[in-house]
């Protein structure tokens, strides 16, 4: 069985394992956790780092004394574990004041306040060594149709993250910032739905490249979209800068199963991708242990996210090296496709009569693409019968 070790750079939200199982039909099934217990907890198993809202950490409406005391015993805790906090984020959903939205309410007074919780944050991230901060706008969306002008909306939405990159400028942070994107749920829609959304809304801020995403597994999948195609995309604009690893059984609420429940075959092609594409920042669990766990099943599910990731890492590689898989890639051209298609040029394709004048469409039709043959070898490799 693979263990866990810091070098994997596996990492957990505070709110994760902390979470106590209070659904929309059901009260807490499990009590609170203190996170400094988290902290030794993670580290015990093998985890790099932990991340965190900042009401996670620190109750909302502590007082400062309150707030450094906390604050105090958590550095305590990481500096005797060791681990990390590469990312933090913002709690803007859960208190009703942000019921419209947080950077895009109605309520000028409200998005004020949004940005002045996030700035205080982001102080508290920098001092504890995040580089990522992580921006999901749970509430940042509608149910009705003329209550929110989406396009005034997005002005106030682009207006916030030009307000928070001329801040971390201002210090000198050295911080960027992940856009998370789901569909719906809280809100009815949410503004920045997919990966694709995202990446177009990034490209019209002040600062772009101080901005990427961070996609998780279920958001993408609650859409019906391909998540490891849209991390590919993702990683083409080279901007994955964080990601949310979970589980999801297709279009439904929002599940957040452990890494490797859910959808199996698309958590065997992500592991692929990461690994094969070079992607080095951390592998973040954002996960629900199921309400009916205690906490023995909130620690068993935490390890078996971080044993899913390498189990499927071997798989992956040994399906990458397999002979009889690299001669499956070149049955289905996949060295073909990597080549340019017209390095000659434009005036030489024009000028080829073989590319289209006696180009023969019916035999390149008739051809076979060897795909099957190759996801079987996929799937064998999956299913352990090689
Ligand atoms: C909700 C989420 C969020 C974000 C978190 C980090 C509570 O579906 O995925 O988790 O990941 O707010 O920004
Ligand atoms: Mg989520
Ligand atoms: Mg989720
Ligand atoms: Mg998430």
């Amino acid at each position: 069985m693979p263990t866990p070790t810091p070098a994997d750079k596996f990492t957990f939200g505070l709110w994760t394992v902390g979470w106590q199982g209070r659904d929309p039909f059901g009260d807490a099934t499990r009590p609170a956790l203190d996170p400094v217990e988290t902290v030794h907890r993670l580290a015990g198993l093998g985890a790099y780092g932990v991340t965190f809202h900042d009401d996670d950490l620190i109750p909302f409406g502590s007082t400062d004394a309150e707030r450094d005391a906390i604050v105090k015993r958590f550095r305590a805790a990481l500096d005797t574990t060791g681990l990390a906090v590469p990312m933090a984020t913002t709690n803007l959903f859960t208190h009703p004041v942000f019921k419209d939205g947080a950077f895009t309410a109605n309520d000028r007074d409200v998005r004020r306040y949004a940005l002045r919780k996030t700035i205080r944050n982001i102080d508290l991230a920098v001092e504890l060594g995040a580089t990522t901060y992580v921006a999901w706008g749970g509430r940042e969306g509608s149910e009705h149709g003329a209550s929110k002008d989406v396009r005034v909306a997005l002005d106030r939405l682009k207006e916030a993250f030009d307000l928070l990159g001329e801040y971390v400028e201002q210090q000198g942070y050295d911080l960027r910032f992940a856009i998370e994107p789901k569909p719906n749920e809280p809100r009815g829609d949410i503004l920045l739905p997919t990966v694709g959304h995202a990446l177009a809304f990034i490209n019209s801020l002040e600062r772009p490249d101080r901005v990427g995403l961070n996609p998780e597994v279920g958001h993408e999948q609650m859409a019906g979209l391909n998540f490891t195609h849209g991390i590919a995309q993702a990683l083409w604009h080279g901007k994955l800068f964080h990601i949310d690893l979970n589980g999801q059984s297709g279009i439904k609420y929002d599940q957040d199963l452990r890494f490797g429940a859910g959808d199996l075959r698309s958590a065997f092609w992500l592991v692929d991708l990461l690994e094969s594409a070079g992607y080095e920042g951390p592998r973040h669990f954002d996960f629900k242990p199921p309400r009916t766990e205690d906490f023995d099943g909130v620690w068993a599910s935490a390890e078996a996210c971080m044993r899913n990731y390498l189990l499927l890492k071997e798989k992956a590689l040994a399906f990458r090296a397999d002979p009889a898989v690299r001669d499956a890639l070149r049955a289905a051209r996949l060295d073909e496709l990597a080549a340019p298609t017209a390095a000659d040029g434009l005036d030489a394709l024009l000028a080829d009569r073989a590319a289209f004048e006696e180009f023969d469409v019916e035999a390149a039709a008739a051809r076979g693409m060897a795909f099957e043959q190759l996801d079987q070898l996929a799937m064998d490799h999956l299913l352990g019968a090689r």
